[in-house]
């Protein structure tokens, strides 16, 4: 399959990865310009499971991708506030043989994808996957991880069946899920909480579960988004929705993960994706005329911080 991911950053370079290494015909597509030269002069290069690796897959600039690249299947993994410069990039090499699958964290990505194509093609989920990257064309890669997709007109399940199979055979640990809008509110609600947290409180997921005074913010942000969710006739369970973020702070597993909030605003000064989780609640909050307090002011504080930091 001609597999396309547009956005290869952290786990841009994860998925491109494990399929190119599963046999698919891989092509980045990327705006960081040291990153694409550094892809195409020294190939991908990637500390995996604690192993070094290399691997060779074409990377094109966004402002110069061959007109003759044919896309299968499209892979969205910019960071939400570039979503749409990359949308328009990769329009012209869009087909209506092509499908594409946004992973992105947060909320209402669907509403900018469907000004591109036509919603039948497009097929949305979340991962539980991390990544981090350590530089142009670096990554470093561990834990084990999950994909949940879906497809958005739900008369193309088959296909959304297809492509997560296309996944699982990557070793992605992908599954079709037919209620995506849930699965996409108990993603957004641990970055809701995790990513926020560890950024303000410049600490990694287990460092964060491991101070107590956490929790019962936890539950606050929890609540407000459980509260917006259920106005668009989402319903999820606060207890499994805590547990599933208990479940981040084993340093086994993903504890030791900076979440790619930290990654962007601490380590980069970059500006964050905080306006489509913590502040896309706010908003909503406000539509719907539901009180947000913790959202607002997690919202404001890590406005804050990208101003001190001067994130770009
Ligand atoms: P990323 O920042 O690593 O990459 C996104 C884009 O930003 C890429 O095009 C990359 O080349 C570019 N970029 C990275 N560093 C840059 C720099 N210093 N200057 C200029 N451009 C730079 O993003 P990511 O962490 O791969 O996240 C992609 C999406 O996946 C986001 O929606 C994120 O929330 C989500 N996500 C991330 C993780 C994770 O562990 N990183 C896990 C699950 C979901
Ligand atoms: C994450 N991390 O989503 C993934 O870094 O943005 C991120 C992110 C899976 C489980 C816990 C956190």
């Amino acid at each position: 399959m001609k597999i396309t991911i547009a956005g290869a950053g952290a786990m841009g370079m994860r998925f491109g990865l494990m399929l190119h290494r599963s046999g698919e015909e891989v092509t980045f597509i990327d705006g960081y310009k040291a990153n694409v030269l550094a892809l195409e002069e020294k190939g991908l290069q990637a500390n995996y499971n604690g192993e070094e690796v290399i691997d060779q897959i074409k990377a094109y600039d966004m402002t110069a991708i061959p007109t003759d690249l044919t896309i299968d299947l499209l892979i969205l993994f910019t960071k939400s506030t570039q979503l749409e410069d990359m949308l328009q990039a990769v329009s012209g090499n869009i087909s209506k043989n092509t499908k594409l699958l946004c992973l992105l964290n947060g909320i209402g990505h669907e509403k900018v994808i469907e000004k591109y194509l036509s919603l039948e093609q497009v097929f949305i989920g979340t991962t539980m996957w991390t990544a981090g990257m350590e530089g142009p064309g670096r990554v470093k890669l561990f834990g084990k991880g999950s994909v949940h997709l879906g497809a958005v007109d739900k008369s193309q399940e088959a296909v959304g069946k297809e492509i997560a199979a296309v996944l699982t055979k990557a070793g992605l640990n992908a599954h079709y899920a037919s209620h995506i809008k849930e699965m996409i509110y108990r993603k957004a609600s641990l970055n809701g909480c995790m990513n926020s947290l560890c950024t303000i409180l410049e600490a990694n997921m287990a460092e964060v579960g491991a101070c107590p005074s956490t929790e019962n913010m936890i539950h606050s942000i929890v609540d407000e988004f459980l509260a917006v969710a259920a106005k668009e006739d989402v319903h999820l369970e606060k207890e499994e929705i805590l547990a599933n973020i208990h479940s981040c702070y084993d340093p086994q597993t993903n504890g030791k993960h900076y979440p790619s909030m930290y990654q962007d605003l601490i380590k980069n000064h970059r500006l964050t994706e905080i306006d489509y989780l913590n502040g896309a609640i706010s908003e909503k909050g406000k539509a719907y005329g539901i009180p947000t307090p913790y959202c607002d002011l997690i919202t404001n504080l890590i406005h804050a911080k990208e101003k001190l930091l001067e994130a770009k």
